[in-house]
């Protein structure tokens, strides 16, 4: 059963082994979630754990029914009719997953639509049930036929014979599963999950190839456009559903927009800038006619993430629906076919693979909403000092000139307007350049030059003030889960 889930998993279909962790994980609030991943030591070994324990979980679950199944068998041959063990193995399985799953059951990593992809899923699973169950009653028929009955049947040679056959078809089986899985791992997300891009490398439009990444996913989406429909339903007048190629007949825009996680910390590169091309998701919620009520859109990707924001920011023309960046195609880390861009809100509303776009009421959640995070999406304004990296150590008498200081502002979809630059942890502040704009919605770089006139440790501390003159600083009423507001600091050491 196991075997072919692995199997079922590199075809793209979703399995228990990982929609599992992605219907619980929306119990788990912020606070634990993220002392749970301290723990493991990180998002990735998180998922791997899930995993991991789930397949573990499985396979125990599996060995106890058959042990049970084998012990029933014995005492009462003729009780285990097809009936009683399809009932048993088959039909209760498929209905458990199908309620305890069913917000889940919807995802495909081929891109199906959400409807489809619930028939695969279901479809599926009952595939692999039955080939449990059929492994169960056939294998214990095997090894026992006409030896049942007999006093001392566990030991006679023909059984030996047989649960040798058996044992050698379950070893070839469980390495296929082995391979499988280890094709899997290959493909998984450990490698790029989790993609910073700060320091000294950084330039103005991040190379795709660098671009930070975050995904929920153990193994991410590539969707097949042919099966891939973009739906547009809710509270709409006319809900619809879109080819791909039919979308690329609305007018196409190219705009540069910053995106930035919201677990990002004041140091941390879990934020870039590309330049996205695609059409203001305006355009097909102005085709669809919300109806009154309509205070909210969720969006969904192929692989179920979910996630809302309010109609007005779906109605501004800088929230587009992307199926380019940096004058490409749009990689599959990044949410190919389309994906959403919403100016100036966290990462996590940027839904990726997106296949469905629904209207709905004011008191829809998407699957972080759901977790607790929020109660705010609004980036604060945030810089962060990328040169000199932190405790650098400068000789004064071999200094041919002052240090370079650079960074990164962003204002949300405000711009920014100035940064400033500390030397003595905020006390004082001086105007760094900005040398370059991306323009409202995307960040700034600047840098400036300083010149220390003494030995000592300095603490260095940028500021940014965004575009609507409002200043970066620490806020005090903002959420634990709403993302970190603050100033970078950095020390740097300077010896005579
Ligand atoms: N479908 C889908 N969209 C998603 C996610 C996801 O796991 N699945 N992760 C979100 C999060 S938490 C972030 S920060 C951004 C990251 O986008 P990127 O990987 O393209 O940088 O995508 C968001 N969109
Ligand atoms: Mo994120």
């Amino acid at each position: 059963m196991t075997a072919a889930m692995l199997l079922l998993a590199v075809l793209g279909v979703a399995t228990p082994l990982v929609i599992i962790g992605d219907r619980l994980s929306v119990f788990i609030p912020p606070g634990p979630f993220l002392s749970i991943m301290g723990k493991v030591g990180g998002y990735n070994h998180l998922k791997q754990l899930g995993v991991g324990s789930t397949i573990a979980g499985q396979l125990i679950v599996g060995a106890m029914a058959g042990a049970i199944f084998g012990l029933f068998s014995r005492r009462n041959p003729a009780g285990a009719s097809a009936i009683r063990t399809m009932s048993i193995f088959v039909l209760l399985p498929i209905v458990v997953l199908a309620i305890a799953l069913w917000p889940v059951l919807g995802t495909s990593y081929i891109g199906l639509p959400i409807g489809a992809a619930r028939l695969v899923t279901l479809v599926s699973f009952a595939l692999c049930v039955f080939l449990f169950e059929r492994t169960l009653v056939t294998g214990f028929r095997f090894v026992t036929q006409r030896t049942i009955g007999d006093r001392d049947y566990e030991f006679s040679p023909a059984i030996g014979r047989r649960a040798f056959v058996l044992g050698v078809v379950g070893a070839a089986v469980t390495g296929g599963g082995i391979a499988l899985a280890r094709k899997l791992y290959r493909a998984a997300t450990f490698s790029y999950d989790g993609t910073q891009y700060k320091g000294r490398i950084v330039q103005p439009i991040t190379p795709t190839e660098l671009f930070y990444c975050v995904t929920k996913n153990v193994v991410d989406p590539r969707v097949d456009v042919d099966l891939w429909h973009l739906e547009v339903v809710g509270l709409v007048k006319n809900a619809a559903t879109w080819r791909f190629d039919d979308l690329l007949g609305f007018e196409m825009k190219e705009q540069e927009t910053t995106l930035m996680c919201i677990s990002n910390g004041l140091d941390a590169g879990l934020i870039s800038n590309a330049v996205w091309k695609g059409f203001p998701l305006r355009d097909v919620l102005d085709r669809a006619v919300p109806l009154s009520g309509a205070a909210r859109v969720r969006f969904s990707g192929v692989d179920n993430y979910t996630d809302t924001i309010p109609l007005e920011k779906a109605l501004e023309p800088t929230t587009l629906l992307a199926y380019e960046m940096n004058g490409a195609e749009l990689p599959d880390r990044h949410g190919y076919p389309l994906r959403l861009i919403v100016p100036g809100y966290f990462g996590e509303k940027h839904v990726k693979w997106l296949t469905r776009i629904e209207v709905t009421d004011a008191t829809a959640k998407g699957f972080y909403e759901a977790q607790g995070w929020g109660p705010d999406f609004i980036t604060p304004t945030r810089s962060r000092i990328d040169v000199p990296d932190p405790w650098s150590s400068f000789a004064l008498g071999k200094l041919n000139g002052p240090i370079e200081v650079k960074g990164i502002a962003y204002g949300g979809d405000r711009g920014i307007s100035r940064v400033e630059l500390s030397s003595d942890g905020g006390k004082s502040w001086r105007d760094a350049e900005i040398y370059y704009s991306g323009g409202n919605l995307a960040w700034s770089l600047w840098k400036t030059e300083w010149m220390p006139d003494a030995a000592g440790d300095y603490m260095l501390v940028a500021r940014a003030t965004d575009g609507e003159g409002d200043v970066q600083e620490w806020e005090e009423d903002r959420g634990p889960f709403s993302g970190v507001a603050g100033l970078h600091e950095i020390g740097v050491r300077v010896t005579a």
